[in-house]
């Protein structure tokens, strides 16, 4: 199909202007004031902004956690962040500990999600053991796309130490890669949570007291600690915190390359739901932890000076079900939270609305920084001729109201319930394709694998 949207006001990280776009055969043909174009679909899009194709660089779709398996997988999954603008997800494939290698951990992650998924999908490569096999197969993973890859601080099965991740990271950058690192102090964590147990404090409300921000922050430091002695940029993922980022800062001024990331969770909720009653703060937990007020407002003001590169979600949804598994216990509550659903009209309605992002700001955030620091840019990030049609198109004046009841996930639970929106998705374009109308998929599992290259920023 040739569709040609006429009247929108293109976004892109630099400036908003209105164009008329054309797209076909999977491409953006072109971008341009005018076009007419007799052979094409024409749509109307007056008053609507066109953002390319959001990206979602942190999803967990189909993963293990605490003896279950997230509620959403790659078919629910992907099917929710289409409903919400994301044309590609990047999830975390992983490497089993035990022997187990990279090759291993990837085909199973192509079986998850191969004929599965409504939107594009890519894969960053968790390293949770390191030797001379693991190192052998970083080209492997480049040859078949994987230019980024995750360490873990904490979480016994994931955790690698300082020792290798020194070593893994400065493997990562001679062959132009980089890891984004989960970053907590484990032994910390682990007895903060001993001591909780012995005391029979087992209720949620413990669960932030057990991941204090100092337990991020001090990670956060010893991180760039290692990146700087091995000479490597690193990524920080879902950044939560005042201290944590006052350690980028600190890093940053002294030369050092560290990009950060952070969610929408961080930027909107508070930890005082875990004291919600009736067990109800187990919706909340994720790990890190929601913060304090001043925590959002410290990654608010850094999104507002370009000290964050990223947005992205951390999905990883339970059912109600599957969090009453730690009823007696809050350890046993499976982490994460679902977000691929709403993140960009979040974003617009409390960031743009409110005057503490731009909308080119929101365009580099959702888009076009993830789009260069994984690789997949200008294929991908942009709305320019030669570009894949990955188009949302906004309207900034549609309202609506967060929902369980009527959210597109399989997981029946939403930690951002009652959140009123102002701005909402019209219509989502995948590779030229109109895959979703009024709010509803209308194509689905036409999604792609992306091969991605290095980063270019
Ligand atoms: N944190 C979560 O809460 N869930 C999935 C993985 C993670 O880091
Ligand atoms: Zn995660």
């Amino acid at each position: 199909m040739r569709y040609l949207l006429k009247n929108g006001t293109v976004v892109s990280g630099e400036k908003s202007e209105k164009l008329d776009v054309l797209m076909e055969d999977e491409k953006i043909i072109k971008v341009e004031k005018g076009i007419e174009d007799e052979k094409a679909k024409v749509l109307d899009v007056s008053g609507k902004l066109l953002f390319p194709g959001f990206i979602d660089a942190h999803t967990h779709f189909d993963l293990e956690v605490a003896n279950t398996v997230t509620a959403d997988d790659f078919e629910t999954g992907t099917k929710a962040a289409l409903c919400g603008g994301t044309t590609l997800v990047i999830d975390y494939a992983s490497q089993d500990k035990g022997g187990h290698t990279l090759k291993e951990g990837l085909a199973r992650w192509h079986e998850k999600a191969d004929g599965k998924c409504s939107c594009d999908y890519s894969f960053h490569m968790s390293i949770v053991e390191w030797n001379e096999e693991t190192e052998k197969e970083i080209e492997d993973m480049i040859r078949e796309g994987i230019t980024s890859f995750k360490l873990y601080m904490t979480y016994p099965a994931m955790l690698v130490d300082d020792c290798d991740l020194y070593k893994i990271i400065k493997k990562l950058n001679a062959y132009g890669c980089f890891a984004g690192v989960h970053c907590e102090n484990a032994g910390l964590i682990d007895a903060l949570i001993d001591e909780a147990k012995k005391e029979g404090r087992l209720g949620v409300e413990n669960h932030p007291l057990v991941r204090p921000d100092e337990a991020e922050a001090e990670a956060v430091h010893r991180l760039l600690v290692i990146a700087k002695q091995a000479g490597a940029p690193v990524m920080v993922v879902h950044l939560t915190n005042k201290k944590a980022y006052e350690e980028i800062q600190a890093a940053r001024a002294k030369g050092q390359e560290v990009y950060a990331e952070t969610c929408p969770q961080y930027l909107l909720l508070d930890d005082s739901v875990y004291s919600l009653p009736d067990f109800q703060g187990a919706k909340f937990v994720c790990a890190p932890p929601l913060r304090k007020r001043e925590d959002q407002s410290c990654l608010w003001n850094a999104l507002a000076k370009d000290e964050i590169q990223t947005v992205a979600t951390d999905q990883c949804s339970f059912s109600w079900e599957q969090k009453k598994l730690g009823e007696k216990d809050f350890t046993k509550i499976p982490g994460g939270l679902p977000g691929v659903e709403t993140r960009g009209t979040l974003l617009y309605t409390y960031g743009v609305r409110e005057g503490r992002i731009t909308r080119e700001q929101m365009c580099r955030l959702l888009s076009e920084n993830a789009a260069k620091l994984y690789g997949v840019y200008p294929r991908k990030g942009v709305i320019a001729p030669g570009s894949d049609g990955d188009i949302v198109v906004f309207d900034p004046e549609k309202r609506s109201v967060i929902q369980a009841k009527t959210h597109a996930y399989h997981s029946d639970n939403n930690p951002f319930e009652g959140f009123a929106l102002h701005g909402g998705i019209d219509k989502v374009f995948l590779r030229g394709n109109l895959v979703v109308e009024e709010g509803k998929v209308v194509q689905e599992k036409s999604g792609k694998y992306i091969f991605r290259g290095k980063k270019q920023i």
